[in-house]
């Protein structure tokens, strides 16, 4: 079986020569680069799923998306059979991997790896892929490296499911690994029933001027979230989704989608001072993430974001305040207590507003680098745990624990779903853990979790805006020669190396009040980041601007 294996692994490879010079990590999220140079990439991360999925012996998936970068950029990522992230421990047989210089190389290292792995080719199970692809042009032709890379390990079978958003296809092969059904339609099925569910939860007491605006205006990043969002809407009643920039005429992710309002804090196009007054929101290219927006000047295009954080705040609040009518009861004997351990999980792109806000709502707030791979596994240590990267990528993890009493209320004969609110608020969050995508941030599931509790709690964005001020904030990427040049520590809060640079962005950061700064290399683009906060945003613009000319000066 071996050589029969080898020798398919080399005729394949063959056709895949790798580029001189060329170099790529498997980074934050998956492979990214310029979609030209990515064809034999794709090819060995087709490989590379088909080997994770023998090891497990579990379905596994493939998506072929950049997520928010620009349209002639291409990537991939693996999805783990449980829906999460490929485990970080084969990063480095997939950085390794990608980087193979010859056919023979190639089959070495797949080789070696599958020896230490103990994974055996021909044995009575096969890899199982599950492979989606957003919109972007090159992802039909790199899909095709895709299925060839799978199509080099014997007996693997790659299953396409077509055009999807990063969620959805996360989704299906957590719920394909759990026996669930998991067709596009179950999505959406599942969707639009958690939704109503929940919204018909609310309580009757709303007079209309206290009703938010059904309407929302959606800005869909010429990305695959546009016609998603068509099939959404056909089952949603007493809520009106408007999609913009749906990618019919637009460029996918240019001047539009959620990254672009978030960094530069501007209206995206298609939006405008004629949307004074409506509650928008805006989606990146593949639907993972999302962050709400009003446009405030009747003259420009600036507006008031409230991001991932603000989006993270409101769910801790009512996921808080459904726990709290559970112990009322419980206090009053009702039954046994709810032992809940509720943690929200931020990273040092969080607002420092946000953070002060979390904690004086009494929870415990944890720290991990950039990356939802991190968050999404510190949270799943929490019965409850809610994580938010500021740029809107988040979702809330339940556990297994959690699940059980849950259910375990509703099973109890004295249960009735039209009861108390006592009830209501089990049912609600029964609700939420079907409405929310527990596998990754979900901007289709978030957006309508936003909605279902706006209406819960009769807010309009405005009011919501005004949980707390964000500090001012600015965002800068800066090209340099070599960004892996610089290293960082402490939840990327410092730089080790260079050596010197750190204490150049102390020194800078000490002069201005509520100074915070700090730089890092991205994982999905060719740049360094600098973050800055300050007191005022002429303050905070000016930090910004120095610490990345001390940037530009020392790694040019
Ligand atoms: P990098 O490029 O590593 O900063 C960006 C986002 C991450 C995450 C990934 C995946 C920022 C500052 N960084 O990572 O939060 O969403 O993309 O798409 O927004
Ligand atoms: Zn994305």
């Amino acid at each position: 079986m071996e050589d029969q294996q080898i020798a398919t692994l080399l005729t394949s490879s063959a056709q895949f020569t790798p580029i001189p010079g060329f170099k790529i990590t498997y980074g934050t999220a998956g492979f990214r680069a310029n979609a030209s140079v990515l064809s034999s990439t794709v090819f060995c991360a087709g490989i590379l799923a088909a080997l994770r999925s023998l090891k497990t012996g579990k379905m596994v998936g493939l998506m072929i998306t950049a997520s928010h970068n620009p349209i002639d950029d291409n990537g991939v990522k693996i999805a783990d059979p449980s829906g999460g992230m490929m485990a970080q421990t084969w990063e480095p047989f997939a950085d390794a991997l990608v980087g193979f210089q010859s056919p023979e190389e190639l089959v070495q290292l797949v080789l070696e790896f599958t020896k230490k792995e103990k994974i055996s080719f021909g044995g009575p199970k096969s890899a199982v892929i599950l492979l989606g692809r957003d919109t972007r042009p090159s992802g039909k032709s790199l899909l095709e490296c895709a299925k060839r890379g799978i199509a080099s390990i014997i007996g693997a079978v790659a299953i396409n499911m077509g055009i999807l958003t990063t969620p959805q296809l996360h989704w299906m092969v957590r719920c394909r690994n759990k026996d669930i059904n998991a067709s596009e339609y179950d999505y959406f099925k599942q969707l639009s029933k958690s939704f109503m569910s929940l919204v018909g939860l609310n309580p009757l007491k709303e007079t209309t001027s206290s009703k938010p605006n059904s309407t929302l205006l959606i800005d869909a990043a010429n990305g695959v979230g546009g016609e998603k969002l068509h099939e959404v809407k056909k089952s949603l009643m007493g809520i009106e989704l408007q999609v913009r920039n749906s990618g019919k005429e637009g460029i996918l992710n240019d001047g539009v989608g959620a990254d672009f309002v978030q960094k530069e804090k501007v209206a995206p196009q298609g939006f405008g001072p004629s949307d004074v007054g409506m509650r928008c929101v805006s989606l990146d290219g593949d639907a993972d993430r999302f962050v709400y927006f009003r446009v405030i000047s009747t003259d420009s295009n600036k507006i008031d974001l409230i991001d991932g954080d603000k989006i993270l705040s409101l769910f801790a609040l009512f996921i808080k305040a459904q726990l709290n009518i559970l112990q009322k009861m419980d206090d009053k004997g009702a039954g046994d207590q709810f032992v809940t351990r509720i943690g929200v999980v931020q990273t040092a792109y969080a607002n420092g507003a946000s953070t002060d806000y979390l904690r004086q709502l009494g929870l415990e707030v944890a720290f991990t680098p950039t990356g939802v791979k991190y968050l999404h596994e510190k949270a799943a240590e929490y019965d409850i745990g809610i994580y938010f990267e500021a740029n809107g990528h988040g979702t809330i993890l339940f556990s297994d624990t959690f699940l059980s009493m849950i259910e375990a209320r509703v099973n109890e004969p004295m249960f009735s779903s039209t009861g108390s609110e006592y009830e209501r608020a089990i049912l609600r969050l029964v609700a939420v853990t079907q409405l929310i995508n527990q596998a990754v941030g979900d901007a289709l599931s978030g957006l309508l979790l936003v909605e279902a509790i706006l209406q819960y709690m009769g807010w309009s964005i405005e009011t919501w805006s005004k949980l707390y001020r964000d500090l001012p904030s600015r965002q800068l990427k800066i090209k340099v020669a070599d960004r892996t040049a610089v290293i960082t520590a402490n939840a990327e809060t410092q730089v080790v190396k260079p050596f010197g640079l750190q204490k150049m962005i102390d020194s800078e950061t000490a002069k201005y009040t509520k100074g915070r700064c700090f730089i890092r290399p991205s994982g999905t683009e060719d740049v360094i980041r600098v973050y800055a906060e300050a007191s005022t945003q002429e303050a905070v613009d000016t930090l910004a601007q120095s610490v990345g000319q001390i940037v530009g000066d020392i790694l040019g």
